[in-house]
């Protein structure tokens, strides 16, 4: 479980109005700073065509009145968000949890008081667990995938990127969103999702089962883990996963486009992080995410940053909607 969501320094695009009249459309162009890719895919900036007279209005960003940052509450579920955690959590027994462990992940018990008090780790019955996994070549630059929530082969390829701990800039594609579906029309030639971009290597590509041996291949130890090998099984059950969510997380609902991606540590299979996430695609807003499942290096990175591995900074549904 994990959960801080803040700003980058990572500039996306100009800021946009979200509200298109019929005297106002948007053209939306590349301007890369995650990634110097020819392909010119990294990043969308969107401009008023100049010839169509509507200006774009400066928008600016900050908290919501009155937002104070919540302490957070490991495994405390807010009463009227109970029903959502339990449907998100039959995810994790239609996919047999995969994604909750990051590659080669192993776990020994260390007596606490033998343990580094400033690691992170699970405490048991006095003892530390110690979880260690085996990470294959780390990409320079965030891996980029153009998906939305709902869509089954859009979550294959996420829970890839939770077992080999990619960071991934996501570009959420919701049903009717105004940005990033032309954008893969653009640079890919038809809306179809998942779509993904490697920025270190000038890659590109469509089909769920091909990223994954692609990313497997490259970032992994060549292994596609079990769950993920089962063919039409594997597109089921992944689409079985989110029967309890109900389309949460795909359909368009008007946003403003922030300047920058937003970030957020958290991995597919938490139930927490997914209502979040939901969040995100809905407002189609970029996101880096920085994937932590268990054995990730990246939770003693988040642990030393804030203190504490489960920490909400902005509190994903409402704070994000609050900022409309
Ligand atoms: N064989 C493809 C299938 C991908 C696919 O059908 N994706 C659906 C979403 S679940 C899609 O792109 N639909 C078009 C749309 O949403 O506009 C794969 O494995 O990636």
């Amino acid at each position: 479980m994990a959960g801080v969501l803040n700003f980058t320094p990572t500039p996306v695009f100009r800021p946009l109005s979200s509200r298109r009249t019929p005297t106002s459309r948007f053209s939306i162009k590349s301007s890369s700073n995650f990634s110097e890719t020819p392909l010119t895919s990294t990043s969308v900036s969107t401009k008023e065509e100049p010839n169509l007279g509507s200006s774009t209005s400066t928008l600016t960003f900050s908290p919501p009145p009155n937002f104070k940052p919540p302490e957070p509450k490991r495994f405390s579920i807010r009463p009227d968000k109970v029903l959502d955690i339990l449907a998100a959590s039959l995810a994790l027994i239609f996919r047999l949890g995969t994604g909750a462990l990051v590659s080669g992940y192993s776990a020994s018990f260390v007596p606490k008081n033998e343990f580094p008090s400033d690691q992170y780790a699970l405490e048991i019955a006095g003892y530390k667990v110690k979880e260690t996994s085996k990470l294959g070549p780390r990409p320079e630059k965030p891996i980029e995938i153009y998906e939305f929530e709902s869509c089954p082969f859009c979550r294959k390829v996420r829970e890839i990127v939770a077992v080999l701990d990619l960071d991934v800039l996501f570009y959420p594609c919701p049903r009717n969103g105004p940005n990033f579906r032309r954008k893969v029309a653009e640079i890919g030639g038809k809306q179809q999702f998942p779509y993904m971009v490697d920025p270190n290597t000038g890659v590109a590509m469509y089909e769920s089962d091909d990223i994954i041996k692609y990313l497997v291949g490259k970032y992994g130890d060549g292994n596609i883990p079990f769950m993920l090998s089962l063919g039409l099984l594997t597109t089921l059950t992944a689409g079985f996963a989110m029967i309890g969510r109900m389309g949460k997380g795909s359909s368009y609902s008007p946003s403003k486009m922030p300047p920058k991606a937003l970030e957020i540590w958290a991995y597919e299979p938490s139930p927490f992080c997914k209502v979040v996430r939901e969040v995100l695609v809905e407002l189609e807003l970029p996101h880096l995410l920085r994937s932590c499942a268990r054995g990730s290096p990246k939770r003693q990175e988040l642990y030393q940053k804030v203190g504490h591995f489960q920490k909400i900074q902005i509190p994903g549904c409402k704070c994000l909607r609050a900022q409309r």
